[in-house]
């Protein structure tokens, strides 16, 4: 009996594994077949587990050499890589990812766009299936919560967004940016030796200074959620003074935080299997584990804050989340403020 469920388990993960590749481009086949074998990896082999000829091998690999991968030829070794180029490929992206229940099963790669946010409401209105992710090199108008500017430098950051479409009402839509957080905040720590600490609802911090932002946009009818647009922005490897002086004062990034250039493309997907496993979480009804791991990691809880909600002003202790993922404030009178949106100010 253990022995059939077992066998049934392994049949279908290599179903899901066959599947994955059959839905992965040449290229995304040969690079990740090339991270398989470090030591290198025949044309004939490739050739065989593709099912192309060596010949078409050779000329992928050609292609892949333009655009900046350095791949060695040996005749006994076969073919080895030995540098990726920092510029982000949708098909390398997907060979680093590997298998994800949703998110990130179809990766595009845009130079220069708007918003990362605007593709992927396009991409919603043409009915796309949930879990696409929209990278920029850079962005023309990138932008924050209440039309405020995102800086986007280009080739210095991860500038994404991400399509969704949650079985949920628009009002528990705050677990997903609450989930995003502990998410880019678990990659971040996997990826660098720094402890980025989140701030409610929206930000990660570093030394109390911004180095990721999420804007989680919504199209909901009546009651239901239609889709949701997830943007994340990271300062990667971004210099000071790439960002607007007054940004300065309040942001920084990883490289400036840890004195070395981050690996963007790794990263990138590291952050997509975190977001993947949290968004499992919630979709099964798991909220209440990601807001255990997000009270762990967050440096609002506990403090004196300020939310500025429009023109309200609340002033109070963050005492938790409630089951939504709002914020639980007890003010100076002893009230329980719940806030789901505005801008919070840690009190010193
Ligand atoms: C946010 O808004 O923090 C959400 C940022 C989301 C950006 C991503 S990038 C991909 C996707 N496409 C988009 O167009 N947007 C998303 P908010 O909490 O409103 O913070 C905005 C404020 O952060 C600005 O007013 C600046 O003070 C500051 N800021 C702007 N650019 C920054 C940067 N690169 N790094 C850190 N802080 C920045």
């Amino acid at each position: 009996m253990g022995d059939s469920r077992s066998l049934g388990g392994s049949y279908l993960c290599f179903i899901c594994v066959h599947l994955w590749l059959k839905n992965m481009t040449t290229d995304a086949k040969i690079l990740s077949a090339l991270r398989a074998n470090p030591d290198g990896v025949s044309g004939a082999q490739l050739a065989e587990q593709l099912e192309i000829s060596r010949a078409a091998i050779w000329s992928r690999i050609e292609e892949l050499r333009q655009v900046g991968y350095e791949i060695e030829a040996e005749p006994h070794l076969g073919y080895r890589l030995i540098s990726s180029p920092d510029a982000l490929h949708a098909d390398d992206l997907l060979a680093r990812l590997g298998k994800t229940k949703i998110i990130g099963r179809d990766i595009r790669v845009f130079k220069e766009t708007t918003s990362t946010n605007d593709v992927i409401e396009k991409l919603a209105r043409d009915g796309v299936k949930e879990g696409v992710v929209v990278f920029a090199e850079s962005q023309t108008k990138g932008r924050g919560r209440l039309g405020r500017k995102w800086i986007s430098p280009a080739n210095k950051g991860l500038w994404f967004s991400i399509l969704l479409r949650p079985d949920m009402h628009p009002q528990e839509t705050t677990q997903l940016t609450v989930a995003s957080a502990t998410a880019l905040r678990r990659a971040i720590i996997a990826e660098t030796n720094l402890r980025p600490e989140i701030k409610w609802p929206n930000d990660i911090l570093i030394g109390g200074k911004k180095v990721a932002g999420i804007l989680t946009e919504l199209s909901a009818e009546s009651d239901c959620v239609k889709y949701i647009t997830l943007g994340i922005g990271v300062d990667v490897n971004v210099d000071a003074h790439e960002l607007p002086p007054e940004v300065r004062k309040l942001a920084t990034s990883l490289k400036i935080e840890s004195g070395a250039a981050i690996c963007r493309a790794e990263l990138a997907t590291g952050i997509l299997r975190e977001l993947d496993r949290d968004y499992a979480r919630i979709c099964a009804g798991k909220f209440s584990e990601v807001a255990d791991e997000w009270e762990a990691g967050c440096a609002t809880i506990g403090k004196n804050v300020t939310v500025l909600m429009g023109d309200r002003k609340i002033c109070g202790r963050a005492e938790s989340l409630d089951d939504a993922g709002a914020l639980l404030v007890r003010t100076e009178h002893g009230h329980l403020e719940r806030v789901i949106g505005g801008d919070v100010t840690l009190e010193k």
